[in-house]
């Protein structure tokens, strides 16, 4: 069915992956695709987009969506689902009160979704338990910000990035979580050679390649690395005495608790004292100096300790609030900063009011008149999680988060969920698994249906507008709710008829007895129509009303949100080594890829997105790898306690020996143990409440298998029975990575199993078999069209599978060309990309080697030859290491 033009509108909307926050321009056809572009209106990208925001239409279809409400895994209307949410929640407070009951939330809620769940807990329900992923997430900054500031407050802007002579990007991979920003720093040194980036990240990361100085820290050396700074900041003179003396207290105590030579801080970070010194030179010299940190700082048992550690040399320095200068921490969620300020988060109140001030309770009590309000911190995630399971929770709403994969002790999350007597969860997906565990599950709008404002990681506010239609019964969170805060008895006071009358409310609280005296102050937007929440242009806060728009920036000349408004020097010590070199152990770190994003529930839909990394892995250094008999490309087992993960060796020396790298995103639904949080302990930092994830303490060993195998499919193959598995979406269908322990002599039963959908068709099935080397190769064709191919080998299969998968969307007339699939390789015209390095193009790491080797020798050379890297340039540094490596191979 053709659109009508009229619905063929463009709409302006903001990128709902990472805290960037790219504008972005979409557009509906009338064959009902979607075309995305980037908004060159946009201040955060300029109508840049990286490569998950360039496959956005890609996610948007609604295979796998949940779209009505269920209750008990039957189909329920919205009046019987929302009854029965109010009923079990109004039940549960009424026999064992308030903390009896939950909220798990997200950054990825929208800030008007966010406020009206976090009113209906703190003021209505009258318990701080609604707690948000972003404890697992900024919950350190946040803590590091209130403790030196006294607010919550990001200081600068990203134009202080492009401004800065010195950027130290900490426990941060830019290049792949932050691309645009990446980029905006790469264009700025492409013009301005002489500016400076080190980066500080126990990986090599793609982020690392490019930097002037890489310090490979041991894990957690952070402290010490930036007391030793502060103390040769003191030594080398370069204190910025006004600033302190006016604006600061507390930097004697800081110094004595930093008070560490360069030779201690080497013992405490692994690095020589010629790459210690070489860093404390340089920010000693650079007065813009930008240190902009993320997971490696924040998720860790001294991640709070880490932040202040870094604000302080921004303090002492006065390099804070003016241009090019600043700690920055760069948030991860689309709304991470929109949930702060909505006041998300356990121990926060809302519009950065804080739940221990009496004056700030009876402020946000008077405006919402509400019956009570919560006077005490309510449970943070992990402990939230922790009460599920020892049954003090009785009733739990988790939205917009998959907390059974992405919570550390994930296995116990899992239990506890499933224990509880009542559990809710709004969500896109009809299976996640988290909603497996629910009794009743809601259908949420996504991204393109629903209607709000996110803020970025400069306290930018922008729209995510809708331009699709909501899909069978979705609604939004904020409605959800609304609606059952209202079935609860709360009706006058959760009556919102849209988004735009939530935003008003919170632009008015945050106004309210203001002055200056919070941070957060968009009492301006306080009036606005509807007509003009439409057409809401981005802007940073603070926007407070009838006033200028001032300086986008904070605290350059002081005025902290502290009682005295004087900033505080937080007396920070590194905690000194805890784990001895001869530790039989591996140290686990986990993060992300460039192209999946968190738990894989959309960018595992998208084909382009999953070609650049189809298998979950672990980073291992050769060292250990041939000291274990671990071989390249076979199968590990990671493990923990009783926990274990199956995933393919990826031995590499951009990790150190005796660490460990693996990805956090792949699920129980795309491999068949690669969720790693379950090998996570909840150890968390004691300021935040932020789990250390990314130091899970495991062994290693090779997992023994008997058959290696490959399958491309149409259909969504059934990979039950195989001991290691992991599927990706592929053009045309799926590919699947699997192993068995044991050989097999049926492999025609065993296809059939595998393929079982197909099975009832006529197909025409081509064989071969070498039964010595245990090498077998099936390809089925339903007339002229692959419909499945299956390779088997007692080593690695050796099949180019972006070449396999590519096959699935072509014609096979020939006879003869069919046995190009039994051969597994392409021959005469067809070619073999090798690994998709760029994803928008679908250009290979080996179509960029041969170009390389016919004479293009830049980054910019393979653009124009390949078009690699000439759309989102998330792939530029990795096509710059490609053209490194070839260039090494050519002088040798
Ligand atoms: N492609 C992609 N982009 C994303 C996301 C995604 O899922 N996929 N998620 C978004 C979200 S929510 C977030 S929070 C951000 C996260 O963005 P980042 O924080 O940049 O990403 P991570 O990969 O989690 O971790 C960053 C680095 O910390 C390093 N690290 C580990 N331990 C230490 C340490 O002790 N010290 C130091 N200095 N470094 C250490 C790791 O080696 C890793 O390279 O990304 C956002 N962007
Ligand atoms: N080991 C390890 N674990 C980690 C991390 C790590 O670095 N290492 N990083 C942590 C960090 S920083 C983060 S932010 C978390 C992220 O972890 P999660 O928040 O658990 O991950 P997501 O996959 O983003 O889950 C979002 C869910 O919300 C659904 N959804 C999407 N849009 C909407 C919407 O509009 N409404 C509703 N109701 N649902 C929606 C999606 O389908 C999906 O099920 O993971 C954390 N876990
Ligand atoms: S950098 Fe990429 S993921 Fe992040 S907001 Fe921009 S387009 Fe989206
Ligand atoms: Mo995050």
């Amino acid at each position: 069915m053709k659109l009508a033009p009229s619905d063929c509108r463009t709409v302006k909307t903001t990128c709902p992956y990472c805290g960037v926050g790219c504008g972005i321009l979409a557009r509906r056809n009338e064959e009902g695709t979607v075309t995305i572009s980037g908004d060159p209106t946009h201040p955060a990208n300029f109508g840049r987009l990286c490569s998950k925001g360039v496959a956005l239409g890609e996610t948007l279809d609604l295979e796998g969506r949940l779209l009505t409400p269920e209750v008990n895994g039957a189909s329920a209307t919205w009046d019987e689902a929302l009854s029965l949410v109010a009923e079990r929640f109004s039940a549960a407070v009424a026999e064992h009160g308030p903390e009896s009951v939950a909220f798990y939330v997200s950054g990825q809620l929208l800030t008007e979704d966010y406020y009206v769940a976090n009113k209906l807990m703190k003021g209505f329900i009258g318990s701080a338990n609604i707690d948000t992923n972003s404890r697992l997430c900024m919950a350190s900054s946040v803590a590091g910000h209130r403790r030196a500031f006294g607010s919550d407050t990001v200081p600068g802007c990203y134009e202080d990035l492009e401004l800065a002579d010195l950027i130290v990007l900490v426990g941060s991979n830019l290049a792949w979580c932050h691309p645009v920003l990446y980029q905006r720093i790469v264009a700025a040194k492409a013009a301005r050679p002489e500016m400076k980036i080190v980066v500080v990240d126990p990986r090599r990361t793609v982020t690392a390649d490019t930097a002037d100085l890489h310090l490979a820290i041991d894990p957690d050396g952070d402290v010490a690395l930036f007391c030793g700074l502060l103390s040769h900041l003191k030594n080398a003179g370069v204190l910025d005495e006004a600033y302190i003396a006016n604006h600061t207290e507390g930097l004697d105590a800081a110094l004595a608790a930093a008070d560490i030579g360069p030779e201690q801080v080497a013992s405490q970070t692994g690095l020589t004292l010629d790459e210690i010194e070489r860093f404390y030179s340089l920010f000693a010299a650079t007065e813009k100096t930008v240190t902009l940190y993320s997971q490696g700082v924040n998720q860790s048992v001294c991640g709070t300790d880490k932040v202040n550690a870094i604000i302080n040399c921004h303090l002492a320095t006065g390099r804070i609030g003016r241009p090019g200068m600043g700690p920055f921490s760069i948030t991860g969620q689309p709304n991470a900063m929109g949930g702060r300020e909505a006041g998300g988060l356990a121990n926060m109140l809302a519009c950065h009011m804080d739940l221990e001030r009496d004056d700030h309770r009876s402020l946000v009590r008077d405006f919402w008149q509400s019956p009570v309000i919560a006077d005490r911190a309510g449970l943070k995630a992990v402990e939230l999680f922790q009460a599920v399971a020892d049954g003090r929770i009785k009733a739990l709403w988790i939205m917009a988060t998959n907390p059974v994969d992405s919570l550390p002790d994930a296995d116990g999350v899992q239990a506890a969920i499933a224990s509880c007597p009542f559990v809710v969860v709004s969500d896109l997906l009809a299976e996640t698994d988290t909603a497996r565990h629910a009794h009743v599950k809601l259908p949420s709008t996504g991204w393109g249906e629903k209607d709000g404002t996110v803020t970025n990681s400069e306290r930018r506010i922008s729209r995510q507008r809708a331009f699709l239609p909501a899909p069978g019964e979705a609604k939004p969170d904020w409605w959800q709710m609304g609606q059952v805060a209202q079935l609860m008895g709360h009706h006058e006071a959760f009556d919102y008829p849209d988004p735009a009358s939530i935003f008003r409310e919170v632009a008015a609280l945050s106004a309210q007895d203001n002055a200056g005296a919070r941070d957060f102050d968009i009492g301006d937007c306080a009036d606005m129509t509807l007509h003009d929440y439409e057409r809401l242009e981005p802007f940073q806060w603070p926007r407070p009303k009838d006033t200028a728009p001032g300086d986008a920036r904070f605290f350059a000349k002081g005025g902290f949100f502290t009682a005295n408004r004087k900033a505080r020097f937080v007396p920070v010590a590194p905690a000194g080594r805890e784990i001895s070199e001869a530790s039989p152990q591996f140290r686990l770190n986990s993060g992300r890829v460039r192209d999946h994003w968190h738990t894989m529930t959309r960018t595992g839909k998208s084909a382009r997105l999953s070609a650049h990394t189809a298998e979950p892995f672990a980073e291992i250094h050769p060292d250990d790898a041939s000291r274990l008999g671990i071989t390249e490309a076979s199968i590990v087992e990671v493990i923990s306690g009783d926990h274990k993960a199956r995933l393919r060796a990826l031995i590499t020396r951009r990790q150190k020996a005796g660490r460990l790298f693996v990805p956090m995103h792949w699920n129980g639904l795309f491999a068949s143990a690669a969720r790693i949080n379950a090998l996570i302990p909840p150890v968390m930092d004691p300021h935040s409440g932020q789990p250390a994830l990314k130091s899970g303490r495991v062994a290693i060993r090779p997992f023994k298998v008997g058959l290696f195998g490959f399958a491309v499919s149409s259909n969504k193959p059934d990979p039950n029975g195989c001991d290691y598995w992991a599927l990706a979406r592929c053009k045309g269908g799926w590919r699947l990575e699997f192993a068995l322990t044991r050989t097999t002599d049926d492999i025609d039963g065993f296809a059939a199993r595998l393929f079982r959908e197909a099975a009832a068709q006529q197909l025409e099935t081509l064989a071969y078999s070498d039964r010595e080397k245990h090498d077998e190769r099936r390809a089925s064709f339903d007339g002229s069209r692959l419909l499945n191919a299956l390779y088997l080998s007692a080593e690695p299969v050796a099949v180019s599978r972006l070449w396999a998968a590519e096959q699935l969307d072509k014609g096979y007339d020939l006879r003869q060309s069919r046995y190009r699939i039994i051969a597994g390789r392409p021959l005469g015209d067809g070619r073999d990309p090798g690994a998709i390095v760029c994803s928008c193009f679908g250009v290979g790491a080996k179509d960029i080697g041969a170009a390389v080797r016919s004479g293009s020798s830049s980054v910019d050379a393979i653009g124009r030859a390949l078009k690699a890297g000439t759309n989102c340039g998330s792939c530029r540094s990795e096509i710059q290491e490609i053209v490194d490596a070839e260039s090494v191979v050519a002088a040798e």
